[in-house]
């Protein structure tokens, strides 16, 4: 007889602590020194689980976190590896100065946001590996994605900022707005230790010259500029800049993973659901199907175990009275219109698969004057901001990012976020067998209208131009490639206004799939927020 991970039926004693999840209990993790989530065991083929969450970023953190703080097993599926173990240089991640194969998930060549530089392609082989970030290729986009236990967190800048409340009452007017700036942002930036960094300390240190420059630039040409907190340890980040920590931030580490300095999901939510004992996380494995069990309630989930070389060397089915959609917006998309559309989940709504946006990103690079150095050591967690969100034509929110060679360039990089209002839809292709996204090339033209709004001026103020050798030849825009991907399952269209899938009891949607597309800013915290706000509605109504 197949073993049982955990028993089908729950006492009620079991739900007794929900009044921690009520109370929205998550001590602040101690910087640092949280254990990893430790993967308990892997699933096994015939398994039967009461909870079965798919990928292990914010949304599926979030509500492992809460299932199992309320006494309910939860077993984690993901795709890609549990980031605990050094490789023979005894680091964990690779930097982004010398990437190898733990940098990229599956690719012999690196495929990096800032692919040319001088106008010749600057991309390198690496050898295949299920690394960290993938660069996930659509016909229009390329689409970066955390791999790994901890999702996005592991790559992410850390930037954690709150959209302003007007928009988010915007993009979601179905959710009660008050809840959420007063109860789940609150609890997602305590869960995540959202932390600022000291102005003071800003102000001097020389791995924010960049972000000053920035800054007063953006001020010449009459904007402004706001403070962003970051899940990075800012003590930490001093301890660097002091000499008496080994280097994080400050060594070029970020979208190839952080060894040090970063709270990241495992350190946090996930550190803190597998304290319950109460979790298991089965790395390497991808879920590939899932469809209502063939015997009694419940669903019937596949997947293949995978070798760090992204062989299949198994394929496993397990049972789960609940799954959580929680692999991303592009991942449960993919997963849930190939259910829907090859007959395994038939019932599911034609909202699944639309509403997917890019919350208008797009990159963009300036050339300073020799009398406006950006420093040659930059910390790699960018914490201001160029906020012109409010502008009724353009708006446009841009982090002032590091350009983290090593030595100086005099660029100044940003990331913008715009309200580009292009959505794409995901549509099952029978005869790849794979998703396609409708996404056009000519869908980021608002997003760089909206971006060069704000730097032809700044350009204009300084004298300055862009580079337009960052990304092509002769190619001033970013646009071809996304951070920040949202919708394909939006709250309330595609799901219940708490990310219930309607027609299949037991199935939920909690990552960024439910955003519609924009939040204005950079996305984990409402992420974050929206999964502490469902899972809190789903605990009270759906269990016990
Ligand atoms: P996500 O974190 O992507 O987690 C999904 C997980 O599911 C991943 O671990 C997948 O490997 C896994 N998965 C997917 N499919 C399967 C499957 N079939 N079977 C098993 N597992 C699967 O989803 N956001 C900010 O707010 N601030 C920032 O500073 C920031 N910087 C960014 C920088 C970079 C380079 C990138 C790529 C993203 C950045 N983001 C930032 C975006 C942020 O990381 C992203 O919105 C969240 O990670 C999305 O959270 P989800 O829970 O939706």
């Amino acid at each position: 007889m197949p073993e049982r991970v955990r028993t089908r039926g729950l006492s009620r004693r079991q739900f007794i602590s929900r009044a921690a999840v009520t109370a929205g209990t998550l001590a602040a993790p101690t910087l640092l020194t949280a254990a990893a989530a430790t993967p308990a065991r892997a699933l096994s083929s015939g398994d039967h689980v009461p909870v079965l969450v798919v990928g292990t970023g914010y949304g599926g953190a979030v509500t492992a976190l809460r299932l199992t703080q309320a006494g309910i097993p939860v077993a984690m599926v993901e795709m890609g590896q549990s980031w605990s173990t050094p490789g023979s240089d005894g680091k964990i991640f690779c930097n982004m100065l010398k990437p190898d194969g733990r940098a990229y998930w599956l690719r012999t060549e690196t495929d990096q946001p800032v692919s040319y530089f001088l106008g010749a392609p600057y991309n390198k082989s690496i050898p295949s590996y299920t690394g960290v970030l993938d660069s996930e290729h659509f016909a229009n986009t390329r689409v970066y994605q955390g791999r790994g236990v901890g999702g996005g967190s592991l790559v992410n800048g850390g930037m954690a900022v709150v959209p302003k409340r007007w928009y988010f009452e915007e993009i979601l007017p179905q959710v009660d707005a008050d809840a959420m700036y007063n109860v789940y942002y609150p609890r997602a930036n305590a869960g995540l230790g959202a932390n600022s960094v000291d102005p003071a300390w800003y102000n001097s240190a020389s791995c924010y010259q960049y972000a000053r420059v920035g800054s007063s630039q953006a001020g010449d040409a009459g904007f402004n500029t706001v403070f962003v907190p970051n899940v990075y340890s800012f003590p930490y980040m001093q301890r660097e800049l002091a000499g008496s920590a080994p280097r994080s931030a400050l060594a070029s580490e970020v979208i190839y993973g952080n060894n040090y300095g970063k709270q990241s999901l495992d350190k946090t939510y996930l550190a803190a659901a597998a304290a319950t004992g109460r979790l298991s996380i089965s790395p390497l494995h991808k879920v590939t199907a899932v469809s209502p069990a063939a015997v009694g309630s419940g669903y019937s989930v596949t997947m293949e175990q995978l070798d760090t070389g992204g062989n299949v060397v198994a394929v496993k089915t397990v049972t789960a009275d609940k799954v959580f959609f929680g692999a991303g917006s592009v991942g449960t998309s993919k997963l849930l219109v190939t259910m829907r559309d090859t007959g395994l989940l038939p019932d599911l709504p034609a909202a699944v698969g639309q509403g997917w946006g890019n919350n208008g990103n797009v990159m963009v690079g300036r050339a300073n004057y020799l009398w406006a150095p950006t420093g040659g050591l930059q910390a790699c967690m960018p914490v201001r901001g160029i906020d012109n969100w409010a502008d009724p034509t353009y708006p446009c929110f841009a982090e002032i990012s590091p350009f983290p060679a090593g030595t100086e360039l005099w660029i100044s990089l940003y990331l913008a976020i715009t309200k580009n209002p292009n959505r794409a839809t995901f549509t099952y292709n029978p005869g790849t067998g794979g998703v396609d996204l409708s996404w056009q090339a000519s869908w980021t033209q608002p997003s760089i209208t909206a971006a060069a709004n704000v730097f032809d001026r700044i350009n204009k103020a300084e004298g300055t131009i862009y580079r337009t050798d960052l990304f092509g030849v002769y190619k001033t825009w970013g646009d071809d490639f996304v951070y920040h991907p949202l919708g394909g399952c939006v709250l309330g269209k595609a799901t219940d206004l708490y990310g219930r899938l309607p027609g299949y009891p037991g199935l939920y949607v909690t990552d960024g799939s439910l955003i519609p597309g924009s939040t204005g800013v950079n996305p984990f915290v409402t992420i974050t927020a929206l999964a502490e706000r469902n899972i809190e509605n789903v605990i009270a109504n759906d269990f016990g």
